[in-house]
Protein backbone atom coordinates (compact mmCIF):
# COMPACT_ATOMS: atom_id res chain seq x y z
CA UNK A 1 0.00 0.00 0.00
CA UNK A 2 1.39 3.34 -1.15
CA UNK A 3 1.91 5.75 1.66
CA UNK A 4 -1.01 8.61 1.67
CA UNK A 5 -0.48 11.97 3.52
CA UNK A 6 -4.01 11.81 5.78
CA UNK A 7 -6.28 15.40 5.21
CA UNK A 8 -7.03 17.32 8.48
CA UNK A 9 -10.27 16.71 9.80
CA UNK A 10 -10.98 20.44 9.77
CA UNK A 11 -10.39 21.02 6.01
CA UNK A 12 -10.71 23.50 4.49
CA UNK A 13 -8.74 25.68 6.98
CA UNK A 14 -9.47 28.45 5.19
CA UNK A 15 -12.15 30.08 2.43
CA UNK A 16 -13.36 32.71 0.84
CA UNK A 17 -14.31 35.82 2.80
CA UNK A 18 -16.21 39.38 2.68
CA UNK A 19 -16.86 40.76 -1.01
CA UNK A 20 -13.28 42.35 -1.28
CA UNK A 21 -9.69 41.05 -2.08
CA UNK A 22 -10.47 37.54 -0.83
CA UNK A 23 -13.75 37.06 -1.78
CA UNK A 24 -13.71 34.45 -4.86
CA UNK A 25 -10.61 32.34 -4.06
CA UNK A 26 -7.78 31.55 -1.36
CA UNK A 27 -5.88 29.29 -1.98
CA UNK A 28 -1.75 28.00 -2.63
CA UNK A 29 -0.89 28.26 0.86
CA UNK A 30 2.98 28.65 2.21
CA UNK A 31 3.91 28.06 6.01
CA UNK A 32 6.60 28.38 8.44
CA UNK A 33 6.50 27.64 12.12
CA UNK A 34 8.30 30.25 14.45
CA UNK A 35 7.73 31.47 18.04
CA UNK A 36 4.87 28.13 18.27
CA UNK A 37 2.87 29.60 15.81
CA UNK A 38 2.24 28.38 12.49
CA UNK A 39 2.12 31.51 9.84
CA UNK A 40 0.77 31.08 6.50
CA UNK A 41 0.17 33.31 3.75
CA UNK A 42 -1.68 32.50 1.01
CA UNK A 43 -2.69 33.84 -2.70
CA UNK A 44 -5.75 35.70 -2.50
CA UNK A 45 -8.54 36.79 -5.51
CA UNK A 46 -11.40 39.32 -5.16
CA UNK A 47 -12.75 39.23 -8.65
CA UNK A 48 -12.41 36.74 -11.73
CA UNK A 49 -11.57 39.54 -13.67
CA UNK A 50 -9.23 40.56 -14.33
CA UNK A 51 -7.99 38.27 -11.67
CA UNK A 52 -5.62 40.28 -9.36
CA UNK A 53 -3.81 38.05 -6.37
CA UNK A 54 -2.63 39.53 -3.69
CA UNK A 55 -1.42 37.61 -0.29
CA UNK A 56 -3.27 37.24 3.16
CA UNK A 57 -1.97 36.27 6.01
CA UNK A 58 -3.32 33.96 8.72
CA UNK A 59 -2.08 32.40 12.42
CA UNK A 60 -2.44 28.73 13.15
CA UNK A 61 -1.83 27.41 16.80
CA UNK A 62 0.25 23.55 15.66
CA UNK A 63 -3.23 22.11 16.04
CA UNK A 64 -4.24 23.70 13.10
CA UNK A 65 -6.75 25.84 15.02
CA UNK A 66 -7.14 29.86 13.29
CA UNK A 67 -5.78 32.33 16.05
CA UNK A 68 -5.86 35.29 13.40
CA UNK A 69 -6.77 36.25 9.93
CA UNK A 70 -5.93 40.13 9.16
CA UNK A 71 -8.65 42.21 7.45
CA UNK A 72 -6.05 43.24 4.87
CA UNK A 73 -3.30 41.98 2.35
CA UNK A 74 -0.05 41.94 3.69
CA UNK A 75 1.44 41.99 0.21
CA UNK A 76 0.10 43.67 -2.74
CA UNK A 77 1.23 43.82 -6.11
CA UNK A 78 3.69 47.18 -6.82
CA UNK A 79 2.78 48.28 -10.17
CA UNK A 80 6.46 50.22 -10.52
CA UNK A 81 8.02 47.02 -11.03
CA UNK A 82 5.07 45.81 -13.29
CA UNK A 83 3.55 44.03 -10.59
CA UNK A 84 -0.10 43.22 -11.29
CA UNK A 85 -0.58 39.85 -9.44
CA UNK A 86 1.41 38.06 -7.19
CA UNK A 87 1.12 33.92 -7.00
CA UNK A 88 1.74 31.31 -4.97
CA UNK A 89 4.04 31.95 -2.14
CA UNK A 90 6.91 30.45 -0.76
CA UNK A 91 8.88 30.44 2.19
CA UNK A 92 11.94 29.84 3.81
CA UNK A 93 14.00 30.53 6.71
CA UNK A 94 17.81 31.04 6.30
CA UNK A 95 20.64 32.05 8.48
CA UNK A 96 17.74 33.40 10.81
CA UNK A 97 15.97 35.65 8.07
CA UNK A 98 12.96 34.95 6.13
CA UNK A 99 12.26 35.23 2.29
CA UNK A 100 9.32 34.92 0.03
CA UNK A 101 9.60 33.55 -3.18
CA UNK A 102 6.74 34.69 -5.63
CA UNK A 103 5.31 34.50 -8.69
CA UNK A 104 4.56 38.04 -10.23
CA UNK A 105 3.11 38.78 -13.90
CA UNK A 106 1.92 42.07 -15.58
CA UNK A 107 -0.90 40.29 -17.20
CA UNK A 108 -3.31 38.20 -14.37
CA UNK A 109 -5.41 35.57 -16.16
CA UNK A 110 -8.51 33.93 -14.68
CA UNK A 111 -7.80 30.45 -15.30
CA UNK A 112 -9.56 28.81 -18.75
CA UNK A 113 -13.00 27.08 -16.65
CA UNK A 114 -13.56 30.19 -15.37
CA UNK A 115 -13.15 32.46 -18.59
CA UNK A 116 -15.51 29.40 -20.08
CA UNK A 117 -18.36 29.84 -17.66
CA UNK A 118 -18.42 33.33 -17.44
CA UNK A 119 -17.58 34.53 -20.78
CA UNK A 120 -14.46 35.97 -20.50
CA UNK A 121 -12.32 35.57 -23.85
CA UNK A 122 -9.02 33.98 -24.13
CA UNK A 123 -6.49 36.94 -23.44
CA UNK A 124 -4.91 37.64 -27.20
CA UNK A 125 -1.13 37.98 -25.33
CA UNK A 126 0.60 37.51 -22.11
CA UNK A 127 3.76 37.82 -20.48
CA UNK A 128 5.86 35.06 -19.15
CA UNK A 129 5.15 34.48 -15.43
CA UNK A 130 8.54 35.11 -13.36
CA UNK A 131 9.76 34.82 -10.15
CA UNK A 132 10.89 36.98 -7.74
CA UNK A 133 12.27 37.29 -4.16
CA UNK A 134 11.57 39.39 -0.84
CA UNK A 135 13.07 39.03 2.65
CA UNK A 136 9.92 39.14 4.93
CA UNK A 137 10.52 41.59 7.78
CA UNK A 138 7.45 40.99 10.15
CA UNK A 139 4.75 39.24 8.29
CA UNK A 140 3.29 42.84 7.15
CA UNK A 141 6.36 44.85 5.84
CA UNK A 142 8.35 43.06 3.07
CA UNK A 143 11.51 44.10 0.97
CA UNK A 144 11.67 43.52 -2.59
CA UNK A 145 15.06 41.89 -3.60
CA UNK A 146 14.31 41.28 -7.44
CA UNK A 147 13.48 38.87 -10.00
CA UNK A 148 15.47 35.61 -9.58
CA UNK A 149 14.28 33.94 -12.42
CA UNK A 150 16.59 33.97 -15.77
CA UNK A 151 15.48 35.84 -18.60
CA UNK A 152 12.48 34.78 -21.04
CA UNK A 153 11.96 31.42 -18.46
CA UNK A 154 8.21 31.09 -18.15
CA UNK A 155 9.02 30.78 -13.89
CA UNK A 156 6.51 29.46 -11.67
CA UNK A 157 7.52 26.69 -8.37
CA UNK A 158 10.69 28.49 -7.22
CA UNK A 159 11.78 27.44 -4.15
CA UNK A 160 14.94 28.57 -2.29
CA UNK A 161 16.54 25.88 -0.12
CA UNK A 162 16.71 26.55 3.41
CA UNK A 163 20.70 26.82 3.89
CA UNK A 164 23.99 27.38 1.61
CA UNK A 165 25.79 24.68 0.19
CA UNK A 166 29.20 25.45 -0.09
CA UNK A 167 28.98 28.82 0.34
CA UNK A 168 26.02 29.56 -2.09
CA UNK A 169 22.58 29.47 -2.32
CA UNK A 170 20.68 26.43 -3.74
CA UNK A 171 17.39 26.96 -5.69
CA UNK A 172 15.06 24.92 -7.23
CA UNK A 173 12.85 26.02 -10.43
CA UNK A 174 11.01 25.08 -13.14
CA UNK A 175 11.51 26.81 -16.16
CA UNK A 176 8.46 25.58 -17.94
CA UNK A 177 9.64 26.63 -21.22
CA UNK A 178 12.60 25.25 -21.41
CA UNK A 179 11.66 22.14 -23.13
CA UNK A 180 12.86 19.92 -26.22
CA UNK A 181 16.58 20.45 -27.74
CA UNK A 182 18.88 21.60 -25.87
CA UNK A 183 17.40 21.25 -22.45
CA UNK A 184 17.31 16.96 -22.11
CA UNK A 185 13.79 17.49 -21.54
CA UNK A 186 10.49 16.70 -23.28
CA UNK A 187 8.22 18.27 -21.04
CA UNK A 188 8.37 21.09 -18.51
CA UNK A 189 10.86 19.63 -15.43
CA UNK A 190 12.09 20.46 -12.18
CA UNK A 191 15.40 21.95 -12.90
CA UNK A 192 18.27 23.61 -10.03
CA UNK A 193 20.09 26.80 -9.47
CA UNK A 194 22.86 28.39 -7.72
CA UNK A 195 22.76 32.24 -6.99
CA UNK A 196 25.56 33.46 -5.69
CA UNK A 197 23.52 36.33 -3.94
CA UNK A 198 20.52 36.74 -3.12
CA UNK A 199 20.06 40.01 -5.18
CA UNK A 200 21.36 38.15 -8.21
CA UNK A 201 20.35 35.92 -10.84
CA UNK A 202 20.39 32.20 -10.88
CA UNK A 203 23.64 30.52 -12.55
CA UNK A 204 24.65 27.18 -13.67
CA UNK A 205 21.34 25.34 -14.10
CA UNK A 206 20.91 21.55 -14.24
CA UNK A 207 17.79 19.71 -14.98
CA UNK A 208 16.31 17.42 -11.66
CA UNK A 209 13.70 15.57 -12.36
CA UNK A 210 11.53 14.81 -15.63
CA UNK A 211 8.44 13.30 -15.58
CA UNK A 212 8.16 9.47 -15.44
CA UNK A 213 4.60 8.15 -14.15
CA UNK A 214 1.52 9.17 -16.15
CA UNK A 215 0.55 11.29 -12.99
CA UNK A 216 2.81 14.07 -13.69
CA UNK A 217 3.15 13.10 -17.22
CA UNK A 218 2.47 16.83 -18.47
CA UNK A 219 4.25 18.67 -16.14
CA UNK A 220 5.72 18.88 -12.42
CA UNK A 221 7.01 21.31 -9.91
CA UNK A 222 8.38 21.96 -6.77
CA UNK A 223 5.85 22.56 -3.96
CA UNK A 224 7.16 23.86 -0.58
CA UNK A 225 10.97 24.22 -0.12
CA UNK A 226 12.81 20.61 1.08
CA UNK A 227 12.91 19.50 4.38
CA UNK A 228 16.95 18.38 5.29
CA UNK A 229 16.81 14.54 6.62
CA UNK A 230 19.67 12.60 6.83
CA UNK A 231 18.71 10.50 4.26
CA UNK A 232 18.50 13.75 1.76
CA UNK A 233 16.71 16.68 0.77
CA UNK A 234 12.46 15.49 1.25
CA UNK A 235 11.11 17.35 -1.62
CA UNK A 236 6.97 17.64 -1.88
CA UNK A 237 6.25 18.19 -5.79
CA UNK A 238 2.91 18.50 -7.89
CA UNK A 239 2.74 16.43 -10.96
CA UNK A 240 -0.38 17.01 -13.91
CA UNK A 241 -1.56 14.63 -15.90
CA UNK A 242 -3.31 14.77 -19.63
CA UNK A 243 -6.04 15.70 -17.91
CA UNK A 244 -4.94 18.38 -15.79
CA UNK A 245 -5.37 16.53 -12.22
CA UNK A 246 -2.95 17.57 -9.78
CA UNK A 247 -1.45 15.71 -7.40
CA UNK A 248 1.43 15.75 -4.92
CA UNK A 249 4.32 13.32 -4.86
CA UNK A 250 8.04 13.28 -3.00
CA UNK A 251 11.44 12.62 -3.99
CA UNK A 252 14.95 12.41 -2.06
CA UNK A 253 17.39 14.66 -3.24
CA UNK A 254 21.51 14.40 -2.11
CA UNK A 255 22.42 16.82 0.41
CA UNK A 256 25.63 18.25 -1.25
CA UNK A 257 24.21 17.90 -5.09
CA UNK A 258 20.38 18.58 -4.85
CA UNK A 259 19.98 17.89 -8.42
CA UNK A 260 20.59 14.30 -8.19
CA UNK A 261 17.61 12.55 -7.25
CA UNK A 262 18.16 9.41 -4.76
CA UNK A 263 14.61 8.50 -4.83
CA UNK A 264 11.00 9.30 -5.56
CA UNK A 265 7.61 8.18 -4.76
CA UNK A 266 6.36 6.32 -7.89
CA UNK A 267 2.42 6.74 -6.66
CA UNK A 268 1.17 10.15 -5.25
CA UNK A 269 1.25 10.64 -1.78
CA UNK A 270 -1.60 12.84 -2.38
CA UNK A 271 -4.58 13.23 -4.69
CA UNK A 272 -8.10 15.15 -5.27
CA UNK A 273 -10.50 12.89 -3.95
CA UNK A 274 -12.38 15.31 -1.48
CA UNK A 275 -15.21 17.75 -3.06
CA UNK A 276 -13.22 21.01 -2.06
CA UNK A 277 -10.05 19.29 -4.10
CA UNK A 278 -12.29 17.91 -7.27
CA UNK A 279 -14.88 21.08 -7.58
CA UNK A 280 -13.83 24.51 -7.64
CA UNK A 281 -12.11 27.41 -9.89
CA UNK A 282 -10.06 24.88 -10.97
CA UNK A 283 -11.36 21.33 -10.59
CA UNK A 284 -8.96 18.33 -9.45
CA UNK A 285 -6.10 20.48 -8.00
CA UNK A 286 -4.14 19.72 -4.92
CA UNK A 287 -1.10 22.27 -5.25
CA UNK A 288 1.16 22.09 -1.92
CA UNK A 289 3.13 25.18 -0.96
CA UNK A 290 3.67 24.96 2.53
CA UNK A 291 5.59 22.61 4.88
CA UNK A 292 6.09 22.99 8.89
CA UNK A 293 8.06 19.94 10.92
CA UNK A 294 6.54 19.53 14.33
CA UNK A 295 9.50 17.13 15.58
CA UNK A 296 8.71 13.45 13.23
CA UNK A 297 5.26 15.12 12.08
CA UNK A 298 5.16 17.19 9.21
CA UNK A 299 2.11 19.22 8.05
CA UNK A 300 2.01 19.93 4.61
CA UNK A 301 -0.31 22.86 3.35
CA UNK A 302 -1.57 22.93 -0.15
CA UNK A 303 -4.36 25.20 -1.98
CA UNK A 304 -7.17 22.87 -3.48
CA UNK A 305 -8.97 23.31 -6.40
CA UNK A 306 -7.94 27.15 -6.44
CA UNK A 307 -10.31 27.81 -4.43
CA UNK A 308 -9.43 27.02 -0.70
CA UNK A 309 -6.86 26.03 1.73
CA UNK A 310 -6.20 23.11 3.52
CA UNK A 311 -3.45 20.67 5.17
CA UNK A 312 -2.71 17.14 5.60
CA UNK A 313 -0.23 15.22 7.66
CA UNK A 314 2.65 12.28 8.00
CA UNK A 315 5.32 11.02 9.56
CA UNK A 316 8.44 12.17 8.51
CA UNK A 317 10.93 9.70 9.00
CA UNK A 318 7.61 7.08 7.87
CA UNK A 319 7.63 8.98 4.49
CA UNK A 320 11.72 8.91 4.32
CA UNK A 321 11.71 5.25 4.99
CA UNK A 322 8.67 4.61 2.44
CA UNK A 323 10.79 6.42 -0.34
CA UNK A 324 13.85 4.70 0.47
CA UNK A 325 12.33 1.54 0.26
CA UNK A 326 10.26 2.21 -3.12
C1 LIG B 1 -0.60 26.26 -12.03
C2 LIG B 1 -0.50 27.53 -11.20
C3 LIG B 1 -1.09 27.30 -9.85
C4 LIG B 1 -2.48 26.71 -9.94
C5 LIG B 1 -2.48 25.49 -10.84
C6 LIG B 1 -3.85 24.89 -11.06
O1 LIG B 1 -0.14 26.48 -13.31
O2 LIG B 1 -1.21 28.56 -11.85
O3 LIG B 1 -1.14 28.51 -9.17
O4 LIG B 1 -2.93 26.34 -8.67
O5 LIG B 1 -1.94 25.83 -12.10
O6 LIG B 1 -4.69 25.80 -11.72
Amino acid sequence: MPLKLKRYAGNPILEPRGDDWESVAVFNPAAIYMKDKIHVLYRAVGEYYPYVCRLGYAVFDKDLNLMERFRDPCFVPEPKVWERSIEDPRLTELAGELYLTYVTTPTPSPPGGVRRRLGIPMPTDSAQPRTALAEVKDFHNFKRMGIMTPYGADERDVVLLPEKIGGRYPVIHRPANWVGHGYNTSGPAIWFAWMDSLDGKMVEHKLVMQAEAEWEGEKLGAGPPPIKTDAGWLLIYHGVDKNSVYRAGAALLDLKEPWQVIARSPQPILEPEEDYEKFGDVPNVVFPGGIVRMDDELIIFYGAADKVCCAAKVGLNELVASLVAG
